[in-house]
């Protein structure tokens, strides 16, 4: 990519266009609570504080993401600029496979090539200390780099390093994202635990696959300082979450195996088995003959007794939750006729204390997906709550937020259209989607734009510190491919709804991009 384009629009909003949108659904819920003072309604807050187009867009020609934005100031200018991970097609190198764009006006501030797609999404990590976030970031057959983040230069690069360089494809695969843990080998910075495995190369239903990992390394230099093969020795497609905690004795990592044609558990370990490099002492907390582990679960306090619980989903469309300190199963539920990939949300739907659950399935068996069926499920219970289907297949992951005020979390996902051109060709375009639960209402929040996204979970938070909601997302931009990798955009909405004094889910695996929920 040697000429990114980039423009800005000014601040409009499609109000005539909303406005009819908004009007099926106040046919069906009455007029929508603009007739309320104190608190606006969903609805209402959707046509007067979101902008229908973004503030800017960086278009991108030659590349397109799997990754979701992740956000840091890099150039001290106070606006959180973002980081992602790109490529071509598989197996295809690119010049612009790690990028940061300046939040201001979505230009470059850097980029890195790699030798296939980066596909994970960064972690930030103050590696040498200067005050500015660094990133270490994954992708396919060994890729892992570590990037400063205020010059873009490299600390150090997992596949070129030489010890590594026999074992790629052989020992080492896809590296998952990343997160951190104590520091382990005594220089003061903050060390990484992050899996690998899976071998594209293998067909489907082949059995024999190279197991899968759990790697601890040097955030400073990339060195392996320990490495535990998966207790079932089974491949890994999985981004762990680690449990935050003070002891390194206490630090507690979940992790899955198999895949999606393989079966494979979910399981929970510490960071000392680790160390020891034996897993096989990990407690399995599910398992699956058919289908394996791939979504990222979440640590959240479900029975309210300060003790972070666990959140999973199989690929088999099963959901579960877990007690934290017993590791009983607290409720399962099954999503029929789906497959699970992306990570669950968290939000307060049901206006209960205690965190409710949003989990975005595919319909159908891999490869072959239709529609994205949603479903709400009662944090306490375990109960199905809501459900909705809605955009063609994606694995993104839903972000909860109350946009209007009444305490009541609203979910944003993205959503997919295909329809059919002039001559029968088929048009991707995509957009954002807010969920009402309190109306069992959806509004569009953003004019469709072409093209279709895969996996990109959007990014919210205040950008600019003014303390209103922005929002980041990423598609690809060609219409007329569903899995396109030659152009893609970021863009960047502003809007009127002030943060929310209380947590909320605003980024792929949480604010903190670690599976964590605290509540505040
Ligand atoms: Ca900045
Ligand atoms: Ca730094
Ligand atoms: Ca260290
Ligand atoms: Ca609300």
């Amino acid at each position: 990519m040697k000429n990114p384009k980039f423009y800005q629009r000014a601040r409009v909003i499609s109000g005539i266009v909303l406005l009819a949108l908004l009007s099926i659904g106040a046919s069906k819920m009455g007029w929508f609570g603009l007739v309320s003072r104190s608190k606006a309604s969903v609805a209402a807050t959707v046509l007067h504080k979101m902008d229908r187009v973004p503030d800017w867009v960086a278009e991108m020609e030659g590349i397109g993401t799997f990754s979701s934005p992740r956000v840091a100031d890099l150039n001290g200018d106070g606006i959180g600029d973002i980081i992602l991970g790109a490529g071509r097609q598989e197996f295809q190198s690119s010049d612009t496979a790690v990028m940061a764009l300046d939040g201001r006006d979505g230009n470059l501030l850097w980029h890195h090539s790699s030798t296939d797609q980066v596909f994970g999404s960064a972690l930030l990590h103050d590696i040498n200390q200067d005050g500015i976030q660094d990133i270490v970031i994954g992708g396919r057959n060994g890729i892992l780099k570590a990037i400063n983040g205020k010059t873009g230069t490299l600390f150090w690069d997992f596949d070129k390093m030489e010890a590594h360089i026999p074992l790629i494809r052989e020992r080492y695969f896809n590296f998952y994202n990343p997160q951190l843990i104590p520091d382990l080998d005594g220089d003061g910075v903050e060390d990484i635990i992050v899996s690998n495995g899976g071998d594209v190369l293998k067909q489907p239903f082949d059995p024999h696959r190279p197991e899968g990992y759990l790697m601890v390394l040097s955030a400073a230099t990339g060195e392996v300082l320990y490495e535990a093969r998966m207790p079932d020795g089974k491949e890994t497609y999985f981004s762990l979450a680690v449990k935050p905690s003070d002891k390194q004795s206490d630090t507690e990592i979940l992790f899955g195996t198999g895949g999606e044609t393989l079966g494979g558990g979910l399981y929970v370990t510490n960071l000392d088995a680790v160390i020891q490099g034996d897993l096989s002492g990990a407690k399995q907390l599910a398992y699956s003959e058919e289908k394996g582990f791939i979504a990222p679960p979440i640590w959240v306090d479900l029975t309210g007794n300060n003790e972070l619980d666990v959140v999973a989903a199989g690929v088999d469309g099963t959901c579960y939750a877990f007690e934290g300190g017993t590791k009983r199963k607290l409720w399962e539920l099954a999503i029929p006729g789906t497959e699970i990939y992306a990570s669950p949300g968290i939000g307060f739907f049901t206006g209960s204390d205690t965190p409710d659950v949003f989990i975005s399935a595919a319909i159908g068996t891999w490869p072959n997906f239709t529609f994205t069926k949603h479903v709400m499920i009662e944090g306490g219970s375990g109960k199905l709550s809501f459900q909705d289907t809605l955009g063609y297949f994606q694995s993104s992951s839903p972000l909860a937020i109350d946009l209007n005020r009444d305490g009541r979390d609203e979910v944003i996902i993205s959503v997919n259209y295909e329809n059919f051109g002039k001559e029968g060709r088929k048009l991707y375009t995509n957009t954002l989607f807010v969920i009402d639960f309190l109306t069992a209402s959806r509004y569009e929040l953003l004019e469709p734009q072409e093209g279709h996204n895969i996996a990109s979970t959007p990014w919210m938070g205040d950008l600019d510190k003014d303390g209103y909601l922005d929002l980041v997302y990423c598609h690809s931009s060609n219409p007329y491919h569903g899995f396109a990798f030659d152009r893609m955009r970021v863009n960047r909405i502003k809007t009127e709804v002030l943060i929310p004094k209380r947590t909320f889910w605003g980024a792929y695996m949480g604010n903190g991009y670690d599976g964590v929920f605290l509540k505040k």
